[in-house]
């Protein structure tokens, strides 16, 4: 009985810790923001891991050992139990994780490159005040190795944006700018989903984060742009035709 149990369980673990890793696993740090939040998904999961093995080791002795613990009075294990306990374990948590949050913020001061994302149903436009005119859809660039902040808004609903290896998601709201800042650690592609669901199209709202080598950042943008442009002619090009070919038809 207990051998098929464990091929069981065994099963269950390794299916849902398969979702862990992947592209848009946030336990896949590339970042010193992804890093941080992964970092406090540890302490947070290691901390209520103890606390619950803790009051199963009490179950366990009261269920086991009848008379364990009647020494000491109901007034005394709700006092220990219900508050002493929770305020040793969550006390030490709730603090990491706002020392944690506060390292996260892109604080004032502070002179970072930065990149304007919007969002419209159901695609993402990034635009790059350091270099006026240049718009790339659905593929945002930054430079690698160091932090870049993400002026966060949107066009019509609320969106999200969310890079799981490099950052928390923020919303996307109409009419208001919201800052995220990011960094990847090394050059390479880092994959980007909406987070909030904004319609029909929402499932589909993806990006890709492209990380180049800080040297490469500006010929890189510029290819971008340039392919986005090529596509949108090729697009035009191809709905004149068709409706040309449609007006043709008619009589
Ligand atoms: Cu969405």
């Amino acid at each position: 009985m207990r051998a098929p149990l464990l091929v069981a369980s065994s099963i269950v673990g390794a299916a849902l810790l398969a979702g862990c890793s992947g592209p848009l696993s946030a336990l896949e740090p590339r970042g010193p923001a992804g890093g941080s939040i992964a970092t406090l998904w540890w302490v947070m999961l290691i901390g209520s891991a103890l606390l619950f093995a803790l009051v199963l080791a009490i179950f366990a002795l009261v269920y086991l050992r009848p008379g364990w613990g009647s020494s000491v009075s109901p007034m005394r294990w709700i006092v220990l139990g219900g508050l002493v306990l929770p305020a040793l374990v969550l006390i030490p948590l709730v603090g990491y994780a706002l020392i944690a949050g506060e390292r996260l913020l892109p604080l004032p001061g502070s002179s970072v490159p930065q990149v304007e994302a919007e969002a419209a149903q159901w695609a993402w436009t990034f635009r790059y005040p350091g270099h006026p005119g240049i718009v790339t859809h659905d593929e945002l660039h930054i430079p690698a190795g160091v932090p870049v902040d993400v002026l966060i808004s949107s066009r019509d609903v609320i969106h999200s944006l969310w890079i799981p290896q490099l950052a928390g998601k923020l919303d996307a709201i109409p009419g208001h700018v919201n800052r995220l800042r990011i960094q990847a650690d090394q050059p390479g592609r880092y994959e980007g989903v909406c987070n909030q669901f904004c319609g029909l199209g929402h499932a589909n709202m993806r990006f890709v984060v492209v990380a180049d080598p800080p040297e490469e950042f500006n010929a890189a943008i510029q290819r971008a742009a340039t392919a986005v442009k090529t596509e949108a002619r090729t697009e035009a090009k191809t709905e004149a035709r068709t409706d040309k070919a449609e007006k043709v038809k008619k009589p």
